[in-house]
């Protein structure tokens, strides 16, 4: 199962890399807490986007995990960037509320600021050492359980970044429904 739709609100899993989804208006990154550009797919973004990313993000940190702030895409296709700092698996306990936290928070600005379409890598499935199996049906929840009350997005897509990651998320999704 690759897609869930509630009313006009669709959620997408694909395979693919976060800092090509040009039809997006925001893409989520999964940061540290310092907001520094650092490896996976922060440093993607952070080489898509360029320096200016940097010298934004940094002084609206640090961050506690669950959190999460927003800045411009700089030279990103995107028009934001949404920074947030999942749970480290073994440190960040309860690391399932934390996760959540993060997609939930994501959101949320994008409410405030009406936006209407955000992509989400797996946050925390790779340096932080949550596993893809017990992230996909937390992540996946925390986003079907907002969908009823989105006023503003339209579209959530989560870009996962290889072939195994987007089959455990099928699968979770499949479950969830
Ligand atoms: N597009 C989509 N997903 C990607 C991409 C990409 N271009 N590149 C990697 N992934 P990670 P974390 C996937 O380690 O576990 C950084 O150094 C990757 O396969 O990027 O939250 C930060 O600065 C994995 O499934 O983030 C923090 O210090 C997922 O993105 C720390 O890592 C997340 O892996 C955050 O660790």
């Amino acid at each position: 199962m690759n897609r869930y739709i509630f009313g006009d609100v669709t959620l997408e899993l694909i395979e693919g890399d976060i800092t090509k989804q040009p039809d997006i208006e925001a893409i989520a990154n999964a940061a540290n807490a310092q907001l520094y550009a650092g490896g996976g797919v922060d440093g993607a973004i952070h080489r898509a986007a360029g320096t200016g990313l940097e010298k934004e993000a940094h002084p609206l940190g640090p961050l506690k995990p669950g959190e999460a702030v927003i800045t411009g895409g700089h030279h990103l296709p995107n028009n934001y960037v949404i920074h947030c700092l999942g749970p480290v698996y073994d440190r960040d306990i309860p690391h399932d509320l934390y996760l959540a936290n993060c997609y939930e928070n994501a959101m949320r600005i994008c409410e405030e600021r009406g936006i209407q379409s955000i992509a989400f890598p797996a946050i925390s499935t790779g340096v932080f050492g949550y596993p893809v199996e017990e992230a996909a049906p937390v992540a996946l929840k925390a986003v079907m359980d907002a969908m009823p009350s989105l006023k503003s997005l339209r579209t959530i897509r989560m870009v996962l970044f290889s072939h195994y990651a987007h089959q455990v998320f099928g699968n979770a999704l499949e479950k969830l429904i």
